[in-house]
Formats: structure tokens, C-alpha cells, sequence
């Protein structure tokens, strides 16, 4: 018999399709009232596929009793109660260094265009306003810039090495200095803004990281300074961020990520100094099939053997 396996949101249809193959997949976010579906049916489920977005929180845990595994497609583990898994021995396995050179792609893409104005000129372009005789307004060059990151995780070194290879000075910040990298440390975040042009976030989300980004940072950042974001939007306030974008206290935000995804604190879409992507730095297709391969790699591993391929815990 197959194994039941519970599927949370939407995931790439090539995974669903490989999933359904080999397991009894059943797709809560099509039933009409999910509470009452696991009442009745959460007991039959030992397998979870969660994502960034559609995690596992502690209710939904307690809501399966007899859970032995979580698959999460996604680097991110914001959304799991890896506590709650731990407390249960549920494994959870996740989706490490697959996506490390497409997220970094995507920093530099979003530093790029914010400091040189690319969404904002296209617009120009389109709106007709070049043909009627307009001036688009210069950008800022980014060679011989300082690029701070915050988290020298796997993407932030990515980021780095990506951020030299366009002559940019990087330092970095994180809980702890990391051994055997070229980059200046700095011991606080405040610091690394004040230094930095770009102020590039790659740390984790979570409850330890939240709003390390709010207005002393960005005043730290300064009116010549931009913030980039590819990490999670509870990383940033995002009302203080619209404020000191506003006022002109920074030059200019580069977001993949926000608060509350997929809406978007309505002052930013008015704002031209501000790019906006909708969470899309891991999203090409041959990133998203070996997240694809990796997550469902991590599920059939612990049916077949006990453990995961890459465990989160
Ligand atoms: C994806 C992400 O949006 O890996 C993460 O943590 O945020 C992204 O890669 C997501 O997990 C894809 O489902």
C-alpha cells in the first residue's frame, strides 16, 4: 500500500506528478474546510510535503498524529516547527545548495537594476517617454561600491563572490565571524550599514531575525544607500523601510521578499527607486527541478531507509 502523503499548497507539477506516482498525495488546499479534513483524516498521514511558503507550524503538527516526516522544497525552514518535528522525532528534511547560485544571481540582479534604474527606465521606455524627448535620470555605478552582507550562509558567499566579480568590496555580518573568507566582519549589523552601499540580506527569517532591519539600520544605510532583500520579508519593517524610502533617507530597495506575501505594502508599488519581484529568486527551471528531485529524494530516503537525504534538524 502506499504511503498518505499530505501536500499543503501548490508545488512545481512535475513534483506533484512524481509524488501522486508514489505516494497516496493528497492536496489540502483543495478541500473546502482543511480543519475538518484532518479531524477526521490527519491520523492517516506519515508523510508531509511543505514548502517556503505552506510550512508546517505546531498545529498542523499536533493536527497529524502519527507524522513520521516533513519534505520541505525550500532552503527557508521559517515556516516548520522544527521544535514541535523535534519533539516528535519527525524527521524534516530541506533543500540546501541547490538554489544557493540562483538566489545570488537574483541579489545581484535586484542590486543592479535598483542602483541603475533598469525596471524604472523600461517603464520609461514603454510609457512613451523616451520618443517624446525625455531625459531618463542617471544611476549609480556600482564598481568600487561596498557591498554589506548580512548572513554569509551558503547564498551570502554566493552573493560575495558574485559582488567581486563586478569589483565591489564586500564585508559581511552574522552572529559569528566565518573562518577562511576574504571579507571584513563587522561585529554589528548597525556598523555594516553605516560602511555599505548595498546593504545585501541573505540571513534566515524566523523569530530571532525579525525586523533587524528597521529604521536605525536604514539610517545607518543612509540617503546614498540601498537595501537589497532575497532572505524573508520579516527580516525588514517593512512600514519603516516605506518611511525612509519616502523621506529619501535610503536611495533605493531591490525586494524578492516581503512581510506578508504575497501582498505588498501598497506605498511601495508607487515608489520608481524601488524593484519588486514576487519571490522568484529560485525560480528557473533548472533550480526548481533539483529542489524538485532533492525534496522528493528526501522522502523516498526515509520511507526506504529511517532518515532523509539532507535533514534540516
Ligand atoms: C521558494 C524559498 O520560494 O527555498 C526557499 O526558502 O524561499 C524559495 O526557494 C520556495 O521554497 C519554493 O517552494
Amino acid at each position: 500500500m502506499k504511503e498518505r502523503v499530505l501536500q499543503n499548497g501548490r508545488l512545481l507539477p512535475a513534483l506533484e506528478a512524481a509524488l501522486a506516482q508514489r505516494y497516496d498525495l493528497h492536496p489540502l488546499w483543495q478541500e473546502r474546510d482543511p480543519q475538518a479534513f484532518l479531524a477526521r483524516h490527519g491520523a492517516d498521514f506519515r508523510g508531509y510535503i511543505a514548502s517556503a511558503r505552506y510550512g508546517a507550524d505546531a498545529a498542523m503538527i499536533r493536527a497529524l498524529p502519527n507524522l513520521r516526516v516533513i519534505s520541505v522544497n525550500g532552503v527557508g525552514l521559517d515556516a516548520v516547527d522544527l521544535a514541535a518535528a523535534r519533539a516528535r522525532g519527525i524527521a524534516v528534511g530541506y533543500t540546501p545548495d541547490v538554489l544557493n547560485d540562483c538566489v545570488a544571481d537574483t541579489a545581484l540582479l535586484l542590486l543592479l537594476d535598483v542602483a541603475r534604474g533598469g525596471s524604472a527606465a523600461d517603464r520609461f521606455v514603454r510609457r512613451g517617454d523616451w520618443a517624446r524627448g525625455g531625459q531618463f535620470p542617471l544611476g549609480s555605478s556600482v564598481h568600487g561600491k561596498r557591498v554589506g552582507i548580512l548572513g554569509l550562509g551558503r547564498i551570502g558567499r554566493a552573493i560575495a563572490r558574485r559582488a567581486q566579480g563586478f569589483d565591489m568590496e564586500v564585508r559581511y555580518h552574522n552572529r559569528r565571524p566565518v573562518a577562511d573568507v576574504p571579507y571584513g566582519y563587522e561585529a554589528t549589523l548597525h556598523a555594516l550599514a553605516s560602511w555599505a552601499d548595498f546593504l545585501v540580506i541573505a540571513s534566515a527569517g524566523g523569530p530571532p531575525t525579525r525586523h533587524l532591519v528597521a529604521e536605525a539600520i536604514l539610517d545607518a544605510l543612509g540617503p546614498q544607500g540601498f537595501l537589497v532583500n532575497i532572505a524573508r520579508g520579516s527580516v525588514v519593517d517593512e512600514q519603516a523601510l516605506l518611511a525612509a524610502l519616502q523621506q529619501g533617507r535610503i536611495a533605493g530597495a531591490g525586494l524578492d521578499v516581503y512581510e506578508d506575501e504575497p501582498a505588498v505594502t501598497p506605498g511601495l508599488l508607487a515608489l520608481d527607486n524601488v524593484v519588486l519581484l514576487p519571490h522568484i529568486a529560485s525560480a528557473t527551471h533548472e533550480t526548481r527541478q533539483a529542489m524538485a528531485d532533492l525534496s522528493l529524494g528526501n522522502l523516498d530516503a526515509f520511507f526506504a531507509t529511517g532518515a532523509v537525504q539532507v535533514s534540516a534538524l
